[in-house]
């Protein structure tokens, strides 16, 4: 252990913490903003430098360890003055546009400047000249480089996390930005569109596309029929947004504030995540049964981040993905078709729109094969949870307070196997507890598969393995989530050093629960795992824990599909990924 004073107080901590840690375990907070641990100990915004007495110099808290009798004053006069003087020439290459910026209220540079009372900068403004215009094309990903501080956070975590290196330091002296790597334009440089980079920028250079003016034209309009989909993981996430902790927000008030925003019909995508899970149980046992998989596995395709990321880094393992469409795209496909029958409404005037906690989603809507239905797009908008929470708040809905309201039938049907789709192990849960049913006519305990759920125990591997019996044989499945976690599972599968016959991948830390369309609150706190908590929770209370038992997934074959993988079915729920 080691003893050291800081700001008076004896503080007595382990070998190799930092000050930063050390003066936290006294109830000291530093400012940082660069700062991410384990991620970005970089120091390079330089605003947690504390005075080190005796030493005559300012150290930066973040990546400075403790020493047997430091006497450390975080707010010395010459602490916070070089603090001070930090912070101005930040802003003085920022563009300070608060009252216009999407993070205002949750930025961690206007945090900092207020907190210190930083009113005026002294140093001429000098904002840097990028390649915006890049940016303001249709990319469902923005940034604007006059709002980069240099942080560094968004290369870190799509380098060490994502394995992707989508951005990288540009120029140099004081030139030096941070741009997409290797002189590319973002478009060229195999983006996921996981959003990490989004959620961990401390302020608003990074952001999705904004779709909520389009939104609130089609919500307007009186010819069209709006049909909204809500996302498992945004349910757990979405009134973080309103200061509400993780999970206090119903998914039923958040029906009742898509109504009061104007939408028709409000459904819920664990409805199709039930139907995925009919389909590609299904066709993981005709894949079991046909000899597909003694080599190699088949791989969830739920999330498009991964599949994106499938695509451009292992082309050659394309074929591994299950055929399936997401739960979104098969929701578009059922919304213009079965369900306008259902309703009595001209497929044509349908808008269809979904609220996911993704930024990959407003992707996948656009690709070629997902109009299946034969009337434009299936799905016509994408708004992330943080763009539905801007809506709300425009609206001023007392949403902490709104009262509940149930889905509209038949599509607001699912069961607890849909919901835990939003969290890392829950689509390979739901699919076993079916393929189960399948293969037996019997259900399994609804927990049976909880093995592969990440229950905070730390694995020996980057991805979480369990085997169980199914179909008379043994069935080995793997779970990664994170984009370099997956990369290593891949590399093991081509090296053949470990064997699977089903794979489940997203391309988020923890699952859509820590999808890159989440409310960020500017605490840098990861928030997937308890998410991803309030999702099984939900699933645990759930009147219905199977996919096969969802009412409306039964009549839905009864009257239209016939069964699963059908002529039909194919045609409408499964797509080609090389397309
Ligand atoms: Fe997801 Fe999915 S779980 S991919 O994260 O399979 O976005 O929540 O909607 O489509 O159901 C996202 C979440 C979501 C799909 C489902
Ligand atoms: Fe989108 Fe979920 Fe995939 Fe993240 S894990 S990219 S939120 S689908």
């Amino acid at each position: 252990m080691v003893n050291l004073t800081i700001n008076s107080i004896p503080v007595t901590v382990p070998e190799g913490t930092t000050i930063l840690d050390a003066a936290a375990s006294v109830d000291i907070e530093i400012p940082s903003l660069c700062y991410l641990k384990e991620l970005n100990e970089i120091s390079a915004c330089r605003v947690c430098c504390v005075e080190v007495e005796g030493e005559g110099k300012l150290v930066p808290s973040c990546n400075n360890v403790v020493r047997e009798g430091m006497v450390i004053h975080t707010n010395s006069p010459r602490a916070l003055e070089a603090r001070r003087v930090n912070m101005e020439l930040i802003l003085s290459q920022h563009d300070n546009k608060c009252a216009t910026c999407i993070r205002s209220g949750t930025c961690q540079l206007q945090k900092i400047a207020n907190d210190m009372g930083i009113l005026g900068v002294s140093y001429p403004t000098d904002l840097a000249r990028g390649k915006k215009a890049d940016w303001t094309t249709t990319f469902p990903l923005y940034r604007d480089v006059n709002k980069c501080i240099k942080c560094m956070r968004c290369i870190q975590v799509c380098d060490k996390v994502q394995s992707l290196s989508v951005w990288d330091i540009s120029g140099s002296g004081a030139r030096t930005t941070i741009d997409v790597s290797e002189n590319r334009v973002i478009k060229q440089a195999d983006c996921s569109l996981c959003g990490q980079c989004i959620t961990h920028c401390p302020t608003g250079a990074l952001r999705e596309r904004d779709d909520t003016q389009k939104a609130y034209a089609a919500l307007g309009d009186p010819d069209r029929v709006t049909i909204v989909q809500i996302a498992p993981a945004v349910r757990a996430a979405w009134g973080e947004a309103f200061g509400m902790p993780t999970g206090k927000a119903t998914v039923g008030q958040l029906v009742s504030v898509l109504r009061k925003l104007g939408a028709d019909y409000v459904f819920d995508t664990t409805f199709s995540a039930d139907l995925t899970i009919m389909e590609e149980g299904t066709e993981l046992l005709q894949r079991l049964q046909a000899g597909d998989l003694d080599n190699q596995p088949m791989f969830t395709s739920c999330c498009p981040g991964w599949v994106r990321f499938l695509k451009s880094q292992f082309p050659e393992m394309t074929g591994r993905l299950s055929t399936a469409k997401s739960p979104q795209q098969m929701f578009g496909a059922v919304g213009k078709t079965w369900l306008a029958h259902n309703l009595g409404v001209d497929a044509d005037k349908i808008y269809s729109i979904s609220i996911m906690p993704c930024i990959a989603k407003k992707a996948e809507r656009e690709l070629p094969s997902m109009d299946s239905a034969g009337h434009g797009s299936d799905v016509d908008l994408v708004i992330t949870t943080r763009e539905l929470a801007r809506m709300a708040r425009a609206e001023h809905l007392d949403v902490e307070n709104i009262a509940e309201s149930a889905f509209d039938s038949p599509l607001g049907d699912g069961t607890g196997a849909g919901v835990i789709f939003g969290a890392t192990g829950g689509v390979m849960e739901a699919a076993l507890r079916s393929a189960y049913f399948l293969t037996t006519g019997e259900n399994p305990s609804p927990d049976a598969f909880r093995e592969v759920r990440d229950d905070g125990t730390i694995s020996p591997l980057p991805w979480r393995e369990a085997t169980f019996e199914l179909a008379g044989r043994t069935v080995h499945c793997a779970v990664a989530s994170g984009l370099g976690n997956a990369r290593q599972l891949l590399h093991s599968l081509q090296r053949r050093e470990v064997h699977y016959e089903f794979v489940e991948i997203m391309a988020c830390p923890g699952g859509c629960a820590g999808g890159g369309g989440q409310p960020v609150d500017g605490t840098d706190r990861e928030k997937a795992a308890d998410r991803g908590k309030v999702l099984f929770r939900l699933d645990q209370n759930a009147p219905l824990r199977f996919s096969h038992e969802n009412p409306a997934v039964q009549a839905l074959y009864r009257e239209y599909l016939d069964e699963p993988c059908s002529h039909r079915a194919e045609e409408l729920l499964h797509c080609d990924h090389f397309a």
